[in-house]
């Protein structure tokens, strides 16, 4: 069967699918794809607010200091134990200057390591997170709220722990001047090995991702490739030594470009290798991002970033 993307909203997933979810989970479908999920005219409005109030910074302007403490480096993620972890250090020696990620936001990839800084640091989250949107009408919600209807009758929520603390809800992303995700996956099952935290319990891991803003050359855009590739041990090899291309190609491997405009939302399975090859335009590309726990036969879903 092709392999092509779920679009461009809620009803024609549904017609293509009974749970549009299992199909993700399964990997029928590279992506699932909601067209002008949130309106142009509020990703700019956000975007403008996030320079106004110093969570990002202007790209015609020279990077201010906080900013490149701040930036978090290419392909850095912790393991559950430091021990076989490389270091954020070494990653940001390996990452070029200009190539600066800010998020906004708690993420557990970045700062899982240190529990209770981790739950600190999303309880900061949601305080910030509720004064940066407007209530009930924010792109956290749509994203709930769209992840709930694909889900059929599942319920969304915050992912929380069992003594009720809450991770951070989503996680706003701006890549400046070129900054890539080369092919990876991501899981806390079976890459970062987090064991220690609930999220850890579910079969499936998906990101929901909705585009604010989008970096162009020309008349080129950074948009997200999507390999038909689940991630298995014998792909580590050539996803450390950066050859994964070449797999690929070898193997025949399809992949799909995820061709993305401000407003839409995409989500996908984030066991299938992907990436987003970075462009050195002058705006940056950010986004609204979460990862998803799902297991067909769990009443609940998860979310967090
Ligand atoms: O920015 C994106 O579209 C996806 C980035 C990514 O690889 C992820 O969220 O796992
Ligand atoms: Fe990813």
């Amino acid at each position: 069967m092709s392999w092509k993307i779920l679009e461009p909203d809620i009803e024609s997933a549904l017609a293509g699918f009974e749970r549009p979810l299992d199909a993700l989970a399964g990997g029928e479908v590279p992506a699932i794809v909601l067209r002008g999920a949130f309106p142009l005219s509020e990703c700019r409005g956000l975007v403008e607010r996030l320079i106004a109030d110093g969570h990002l910074y202007d790209s015609r302007e020279a990077v201010p200091e906080k900013f490149l403490s701040d930036a978090v480096p290419e392909g850095f993620f912790s393991r559950e134990t430091a021990e076989e972890s490389r270091g954020v250090e070494y990653y940001r020696q390996q990452t070029r200057q200009e190539h600066i990620r800010i998020d906004i936001g708690t993420s557990l990839g970045y700062r899982g390591e240190d529990r209770e800084a981790f739950f600190d640091h999303s309880r900061q989250t949601r305080e910030l997170f509720s004064q940066l949107f407007d209530k009930g009408r924010d792109p956290v919600s749509l994203i709930y709220g769209r992840l709930q209807e694909l889900s059929v009758d599942k319920k969304v929520e915050t992912a929380r722990e069992s003594d009720g603390r809450l991770y951070g809800p989503a996680i706003l992303r701006a890549h400046y001047g070129g900054y890539a995700y080369a092919p990876h996956f991501d899981s806390v099952r079976l890459r970062e090995k987090r064991s220690g935290y609930a999220v850890h319990s579910f079969e499936h891991q998906f990101a929901g991702v909705l585009v604010l803003q989008n970096t162009s050359v020309g008349d080129r855009t950074a948009q997200g490739i999507i390999h038909r590739c689940p991630w298995e041990p014998e792909v580590d090899p050539c996803l450390e030594a950066g050859t994964f291309h070449d797999y690929a190609a070898e193997k025949g491997i399809e992949q799909v470009e995820v061709v993305l405009e401000p407003g839409d939302l995409y989500f996908f399975n984030t066991r299938m290798i992907h990436e987003v090859p970075g462009l050195a335009g002058v705006d940056p590309r950010i986004v609204l991002a979460t990862f998803i726990g799902y297991s067909a036969d769990r009443e609940e879903i998860f979310v967090w970033s």
